[in-house]
């Protein structure tokens, strides 16, 4: 099984890379809509069940790349915090605060949407958003904000860090080509 450098993912950190995380004193503060706002550490976070699923990683900028992704899913988190009818999208916050997107609860909630943090079950890297980063195979990879800091609940959609400089609210796939990384990045017809 190989890591996400072996296939040479590229590493995005617009707002920069963050350098050396600490896994073990991380954590991720829950907010927003919600009965009970709570502050997971490290030690919270790993004892929530966790699935594996089986999708690809695929950016506008017209790479993808699939493996076996591991991590939380959102309905795991909704029942410790307790979600309030009125929620309606969920915006996540990277380390630092500087990138941000938000997703509607829909998208959330689908089976393959993960707060993830192993890739072939190997502990993703700084590079790729260690310790947990939320991974969206459905939309534009900008949706899958790394190193994930705070969640919100909330009722209103509020435009992220690639979607205020042009890139589309909404990531759906549009038709094309992406460079298949599983695949020596061969060009290849997507979706
Ligand atoms: N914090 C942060 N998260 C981010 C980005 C970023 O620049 N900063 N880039 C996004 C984009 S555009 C893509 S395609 C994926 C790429 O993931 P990777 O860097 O792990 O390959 O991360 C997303 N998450
Ligand atoms: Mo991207």
């Amino acid at each position: 099984m190989k890591y996400l450098s072996d296939y040479n993912t590229p590493i995005f950190w617009a707002e920069g890379h963050p350098g050396l995380l600490d896994k073990e004193n991380w954590k991720i503060e829950i907010t927003g809509l919600i009965e009970k706002p709570v502050i997971l550490n490290w030690k919270d976070l790993i004892e929530i069940p966790s699935k594996t699923v089986k999708a690809r990683l695929t950016s506008v900028t017209r790479w993808s790349i699939e493996g076996e992704w591991t991590g939380i899913h959102i309905s795991e988190i909704s029942k410790i915090v307790k979600v309030k009818d009125e929620a309606k999208f969920l915006r996540v916050f990277s380390y630092r605060y500087l990138y941000d997107t938000t997703i509607d609860l829909n998208i959330a909630y689908k089976e393959k949407t993960l707060l993830a943090y192993k890739f072939n079950g190997y502990d993703l890297t700084e590079d790729y958003g260690r310790p947990i980063r939320l991974f969206v195979p459905y939309l534009w990879g900008y949706k899958s904000a790394k190193s994930i800091v705070k969640i919100e609940f909330t009722n209103v959609y509020i435009s992220g860090y690639w979607e205020k400089r042009g890139y589309t609210e909404h990531a759906i796939f549009e038709q094309g080509f992406v460079r298949d990384l599983n695949d020596n990045g061969k060009i290849k017809p997507f979706p």
